[in-house]
């Protein structure tokens, strides 16, 4: 009787266990992967007529206890599309690739921002124009791919439209023809 019983609770146990695994590859289908990342706020700067390359900035927020990683990016409108950090190197503005990638901390945020952390495009395919926007596709190393549209600001907008670029002067080199003082590494 008493045997019954405890196998009886086995068997239920068994069973709940076997609708969850059959439920969680769903459940998992629609993340994409082992951690959850929200894309906030993102935005592209306006290009001038005549440039080849443009930036894209947005919030990368991770709301699961699994750290994850931006490995890649990719847009219709340009040829290439990197993950790049500008920094301040011996007093001049450079920016370099982040070849493994931009790192979200569990549970935190990074910001891609003017000056720091970017989605950089090159080869543009076409002009970057106020009030438009822009296909992004990006790719996570655990919460796997995730596409979003990218409104595009003005040229001058340091968030949301709002300020002015003209406070980080050496970094106005986003003209036809050249990077101004940004170096390539
Ligand atoms: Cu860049």
């Amino acid at each position: 009787m008493r045997f019954s019983e405890n196998v009886m609770r086995l068997l239920c146990k068994l069973s709940l266990m076997a609708v969850l695994l059959a439920a969680a590859p769903a459940a998992f289908a629609q993340v994409g992967g082992t951690s959850k990342i929200n894309v906030e706020q993102p935005w592209a700067r306006a290009t001038p007529a005549g440039a080849t390359t443009g930036a894209v900035y947005m919030t990368l927020g991770n709301t699961s206890d699994t750290a994850d990683r931006l490995t890649a990016a990719s847009s219709g409108v340009a040829s290439k599309v990197q993950i790049h950090e500008m920094a301040v190197v011996n007093g001049i503005m450079t920016m370099r690739q982040l070849v493994d990638g931009l790192a979200i901390p569990a549970g935190g945020s990074v910001t891609l921002k003017p000056g720091g952390y970017h989605v950089m495009l090159t080869g543009l395919k076409k002009r970057l124009i106020a009030g438009q926007t822009l296909p992004l596709t990006l790719t996570f190393a655990k919460a796997g791919i995730i596409s979003i549209t990218v409104p595009i600001r003005a040229i001058g907008a340091t968030q949301g439209g709002q300020g002015s670029m003209s406070r980080m002067g050496g970094m106005q080199g986003n003209k036809p023809g050249g990077m101004g003082k940004m170096e390539m590494k």
